[in-house]
């Protein structure tokens, strides 16, 4: 009998229809003065609603977690304990018969300490292992209210986000520079529930069907024998793979350009890949495709320079976002997005937008801004917050709607059961990271890791018990309601459109959309991937593959791998370029651009102060390099050393600037006079660590500038000072002047390109 159940749970007692009460004293049993227990005979009303419907109330009342609480249920009081809060006055030592007898088997606080760290470790995702992610917010401007009715895309609304980037073959610990495609997930807690943006760095995918995930994953992961190479996909089964599916051509392509290395998470465009549904208030349906663009502009490194990075600093990424965030320079991006038509063909100018492998170009369908995403605080905790967030592409809310693209499908599967895995069973939505910041009400019940405590005692509907609660909403009052969407009278089969089959034109748009530079370092990228295959069938195949694309870029791989170059076997597509694709041409805000400022200790010390200050009120970040750490005197005071010749490498910074002759005759390197001192007479030798950064810099198509003599430097170390992109000037103020207006197209880019 619930009714007589519930009365139970009321009073706590297990006894009690003699009237005689509990026993006094016993610990946990209600003492004399709880009320008197009166068993009901009669069937009373259902129970009242609970005063707060809002589900699991292991959380704050509201349902949205507060720094406080989360820190709370980690950590409260100033003593160590164990994981059941009993104080430890020691856990350096195991307990012990004697200082030198063996460990008892009834250390208790020994065993819980080791058992906690054996388990310590989850599995990690089985792509998109290693990433970085943030806290923000996201600002709409309610542009896009009159295709949907998502309230967190009404005018003015401020909705909490976090956002997780990643690259997505590579371990947890592999580099962060790789040449790989990046995740964008942005997980939006709005009031009608989360919302998922599961995107990528690039807008198109290597599958039209989700069923060939397995597959492209198991080629471009390591090999099965050797589990080499890392992070790669310069290999075998990569290549064998993708130029057996002609449709990844279009995904690779962009791979191989510079799209495939961006110099940090904070200048990289995002996609939603798919075409969604919007959905507006009346019912109306549009077709789009959302857009992140950064306000930083799109860049990329250089591939020497991602292959020194992944060296020198495999954490190059994720510390370039927390430095950026931690530092106040918060990276925003504009969410924006692409309409089109709800046709019953669901094509746009010719273009089959549920294909996957297609873009549709901006110049068909502009991007217009729907609102500011700001990243402005790092997780606290890796684990608990980067690594425990759940995205997935069927977190929808009202207003927002999928499309039949069969990749999507899949994924609306995927996302959900792998976190079974990952996370250990069906209540990840509860951790904190998790948790919307709307009302929860779901009847889902139990399984490992139920950290809430339900009440009432009907979870399902309808229901007398509980009063009937949870209700069902109508869309009247906010439900979830799927568009009702007409499905074409079909026949069953594994089947494919006939639109699925070009796989040529789209990666042909993509290519004439290249600025000559950027075609050089596609070209580089494919001889240098396909130089890491073994097979010959696998090469032969790929410049097949080049030569339906764009037979110059074939001839031009196909003479870096000494190979014969082959004709097309399908026509060119007749494509226009499409200009927004190229990074090139561009100018763009410097801000938080890092500037490496090298100097000695008889450098221009008093310059090397104006140009950091001046650096500073740009919004750039000045890094100073001297020979050594520590300070450097300069008139009215020292100068603090950020690095050194030895930490210091080019690829760290965005520009050089040379205060004075740094290395050219140094105490450790230069010319010294009888008694051992610094020679009076320069020479042009240079420190080979100031050498290699200006060659490097030089050679990635870095804005260099020098002043107080500084061109010695650059002479010795075989920089030619009228090159395009190096700057002699007066004063540390007007190199940096000139400087900065270099940065603004993010590099020399005239030192790439090859005569003629
Ligand atoms: Fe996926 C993770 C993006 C196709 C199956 N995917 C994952 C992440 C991103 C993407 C950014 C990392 C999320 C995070 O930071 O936790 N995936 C995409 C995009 C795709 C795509 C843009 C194509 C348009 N994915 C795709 C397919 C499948 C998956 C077709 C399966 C059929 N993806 C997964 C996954 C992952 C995942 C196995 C691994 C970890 C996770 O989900 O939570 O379920």
């Amino acid at each position: 009998n619930p009714v007589k159940r519930a009365a139970r749970k009321l009073t706590g007692s297990v006894h009690g229809s003699d009237g005689a009460g509990p026993e006094e004293g016993i610990p946990g049993k209600p003492g004399p003065e709880s009320p008197p227990f009166e068993e009901p005979t009669e069937p009373r009303d259902p129970l009242p609603p609970k005063p707060d419907q809002s589900g699991p109330d292991t959380m704050s009342p509201t349902g949205r977690p507060t720094g406080a609480d989360q820190a709370a249920m980690a950590q409260g009081g100033s003593y160590l304990t164990t994981a059941q809060g009993a104080r430890l006055y020691d856990t350096d030592h195991s307990l012990k018969a004697g200082p030198r007898g063996p460990v008892l088997l009834q250390d208790h606080h020994l065993r819980e300490k080791v058992m906690h760290f054996d388990h310590e470790r989850i599995p990690e995702r089985v792509v998109h292992a290693r990433g970085a992610a943030a806290h923000g917010v996201f600002q709409s401007y309610g542009t896009a209210a009159s295709v949907t009715k998502a309230a967190f895309l009404a005018k003015d609304v401020e909705t909490p986000v976090f956002v997780r980037f990643s690259t997505v073959l590579g371990s947890r610990g592999s580099s962060d520079t790789v040449r790989d495609t990046r995740g964008f997930a942005t997980k939006f807690y709005t009031g009608e529930g989360v919302f998922d943006l599961v995107g990528n760095n690039i807008p198109v995918f290597f599958i039209q069907d989700a069923i060939k995930f397995p597959d492209v994953i198991h080629a471009g992961k390591p090999h099965p024998d050797r589990e080499i190479p890392q992070a790669q996909s310069a290999h075998d089964t990569f290549w064998d793979f993708v130029t057996l599916h002609t449709e990844a051509t279009h995904h690779t392509l962009w791979n191989m350009s510079d799209r495939g290395i961006p110099r940090s998470f904070r200048m990289m465009e995002g996609f939603g890949v798919h075409t969604f549904r919007l959905v507006d208030a009346k019912g109306g349906t549009t077709l789009v495709k959302f857009h992140w663009k950064p306000k930083l502009g799109v860049h990329s490194l250089v591939w020497e320079e991602a292959q020194i990075i992944n060296g020198v600093d495999p954490d190059f990424h994720r510390r370039d976002l927390a430095d950026a965030i931690e530092a106040g320079a918060y990276p925003q991006w504009e969410l924006g997005i692409q309409t089109f038509p709800d046709t019953p063909e669901q094509t746009f100018e010719g273009i089959d937008l549920l294909d996957p492998t297609n873009i549709v170009p901006e110049e068909l369908a502009p991007v217009q801004p729907v609102g500011l995403l700001t990243l402005n605080r790092n997780p606290s905790n890796f684990f608990a917050e980067t690594e425990q967030v759940a995205f997935h592409v069927g977190h929808l809310v009202p207003g927002i709607d999928i499309t039949d693209d069969p990749l999507l499908a899949g994924r609306l599967f995927s996302y959900l059961d792998t976190q079974i895995t990952r996370l250990g069973g069906p209540n990840f939505p509860q951790l904190p990271i998790n948790r919307p910041h709307a009302p929860v009400n779901d009847m889902l019940r139990d399984g490992m890791h139920q950290t809430a405590v339900h009440r009432g005692v009907a979870p399902y509907r309808p229901n007398s018990l509980d009063a009937g609660c949870p209700f069902a909403a109508g869309a009247d009052n906010g439900a979830y309601v799927e568009a009702p969407v007409r499905v074409p009278e079909a026949t069953k089969g594994r089947q494919a459109p006939e639109s699925f089959a070009d796989h040529f034109s789209q990666p042909r748009r993509f290519w004439l959309s290249m600025s000559p530079v950027e075609r050089e370092h596609i070209i580089g990228a494919y001889t240098f991937e396909l130089g890491k295959c073994y097979e010959q069938t696998v090469k032969e195949r790929a410049l097949q593959v080049l030569a339906n694309i764009d037979p110059e870029l074939c001839a031009q791989v196909a003479t870096g791998l000494g190979l014969p170059e082959p004709k097309p076997t399908v026509p060119l597509a007749e494509v226009e370029p499409s200009p927004a694709l190229s990074q090139v041409g561009h100018t763009w805000p410097t801000s938080g651009r890092i500037i490496g400022i090298v100097t000695g200790a008889d450098g221009d010390l008093d310059g090397v102060r104006g140009v950091r200050d001046a650096v500073l009120a740009a919004g750039m970040v000045p890094l100073v390099v001297a020979p050594t750490g520590g300070k450097l005197e300069a008139g009215d005071g020292a100068l603090t050393v950020q690095r050194t010749y030895v930490t210091a490498r080019s690829v760290e910074f965005d520009a050089v600037l040379l205060a004075g002759t740094p290395g050219v005759g140094s105490d450790a390197y230069g010319a010294r006079d009888a008694k051992g001192a610094p020679a009076a007479t320069r020479q042009a030798t240079c420190d080979p660590r100031v050498g290699l950064l200006l060659s490097e810099a030089f050679r990635h198509g870095k804005a260099i500038g020098a002043w107080a003599g500084g061109e010695a430097a650059l002479e010795a170390a075989g920089v030619p000072t009228d090159a395009p992109g190096v700057v002699i000037g007066d004063s540390g103020t007007a190199t940096l002047q000139q400087l900065t207006g270099l940065l603004g197209a993010h590099r020399v880019w005239e030192r790439f390109v090859s005569e003629g």
